[in-house]
């Protein structure tokens, strides 16, 4: 993968992991074989969803698709490394396998896209693909790329100093991975030796702004020197070689060794997004030579091969994936859209919200102004303030006019 006469370029702490290997995938990954299997479903689920998202949205049911295809492989094989309930995960608006991998199901995702009131990631506030998911360890996305790199580094700076073994994985584009956030999150990151792992997926456009637009280097991953981290260039079709260098990496966090950049070639199989076409910028001859690096049928046959996929259960997979798409579908649709009533809810301060104060034992100091509801106030302030507005359950966040999950981080998360 080193182009000739660019070894140079490579710091000796940047690895050049392999692509899909002739060795055994169970061998090489040490996972079993039915779990194998489950990546390439969550695969395949996350790549029926991703269509049928599509499909809505050009029939008009949905607004907007920003799309994981061509994705999936560096989200399955990375985040198969993580512990769910454990870890947090800040995705970005490709990161759908990685979200289903942490526990969020179709019907939620598809809430999500449709913006209902029960949308977990914001109750139909965000943009569709702009994921999280409070109770399942998954950070809210912000639309300004590269600003989750900062959260990330706090949230594993909260784990460093409370002494919880727990790791931060950040994902982005590689595009996003050039913004002045990234940098100052990876420098605060590698001085503290913070279990964070970032996770770029190179897929060679940030929109139409080809990669020898974006950045002097071919590979983002040697700016991890930069950084006194290590960096790890997999490609995004070898979703065992994905898994293996989070795993590493999340031993290296766990370890107190600190963060890693790892960097995934991945395609994008679609354009940007639903407002977006592609063929304006890129040639056919690009975009069918694009289509072999689809990691599907590039995983799909590797388990083939090696006895772990056959006919029957690729099939089973297919139909239990369809049905649940189906039922996704129809359940999210039919969901109550957020009461107009609403509309303001977790914007302005109400009456009735608790005013920051300084914390016991702060002396005489003059309490500062809220500035936003529950800001700086203490754990659970906000949820209550909505309640005494709305009269729903204590102790409770609620969006709309439907309870949604507190904001609860995975067990001794960041609060
Ligand atoms: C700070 C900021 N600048 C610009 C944008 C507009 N924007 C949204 S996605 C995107 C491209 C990002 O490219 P990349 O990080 O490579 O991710 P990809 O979409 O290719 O996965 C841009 C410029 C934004 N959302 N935020
Ligand atoms: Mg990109």
């Amino acid at each position: 993968m080193v182009p000739p006469g660019a070894a140079h370029l490579y710091h000796p702490r940047v690895t050049l992991a392999g692509s899909p290997s002739a060795q055994d995938p169970v061998a090489r990954s040490g996972l079993p074989p039915d779990r194998l299997a489950a990546l390439y479903r969550l695969m395949a689920l996350a790549r029926a969803l991703d269509e049928r998202t599509w499909i809505l949205n050009r029939a008009g049911r949905t607004h907007f698709v920003i799309s994981g295809q061509g994705h999936e492989g560096a989200e399955a094989g990375v985040t198969a490394a993580l512990e769910p309930g454990r870890d947090w995960l800040l995705p970005y608006y490709r990161s759908l396998a990685g979200v289903l991998a942490l526990g969020m199901t179709p019907r939620e995702v598809l809430l999500h896209q449709f913006g209902k009131a029960d949308d977990p990631s914001s109750g139909g506030r965000q943009m569709p693909s702009h994921y999280g998911h409070a109770g399942r360890g998954i950070f809210t996305s912000s639309s300004p790329v590269g600003t989750q790199a900062l959260h990330a580094t706090g949230i594993a700076l909260a784990a460093k100093l409370r002494g919880v073994r727990q790791v931060a994985l950040v994902a982005m584009g590689e595009g996003s991975s050039n913004q002045g956030d990234v940098h100052e999150a990876l420098n605060f990151a590698g001085i503290h030796r913070l279990p964070m792992i970032l996770l770029v997926e190179n897929n060679g456009y940030a929109i139409s702004v080809p990669a020898e637009r974006e950045t002097a280097v071919r590979d983002v991953a040697v700016r991890a020197a930069g950084y006194g981290m290590p960096g790890v260039i997999v490609d995004g079709t070898d979703v065992v070689g994905c898994y293996l260098a989070a795993r590493a990496a999340v031993e290296r966090a766990l370890a107190g060794e600190g963060p890693t950049f790892i960097e995934a070639k991945v395609t994008r199989l679609t354009g940007h997004s639903s407002d977006d076409q592609q063929t304006k910028y890129r040639s056919e001859e690009e975009l069918a030579g694009q289509r072999a690096r689809d990691p599907l049928p590039c995983f799909r046959d590797e388990l083939r091969a090696a006895g772990i996929l056959d006919d029957a259960r690729e099939a089973a997979i297919a139909a239990e994936v369809a049905a649940a798409v189906d039922d996704a579908t129809e359940f999210a649709e039919a969901a109550p859209d957020p009461h107009p009533s609403t509309l303001l809810h977790h914007v302005y301060a109400e009456p009735g919200d608790p005013v920051p104060g300084p914390p016991p034992g702060a002396g005489s100091r003059t309490p500062e102004p809220p500035r936003g509801a529950g800001v700086g106030g203490p754990p659970g302030a906000r949820g209550g303030a909505l309640n005494a507005r709305t009269g729903e359950g204590a102790g409770e966040g609620s969006v709309g006019s439907r309870e949604v999950p507190r904001v609860t981080p995975p067990s001794g998360g960041p609060a």
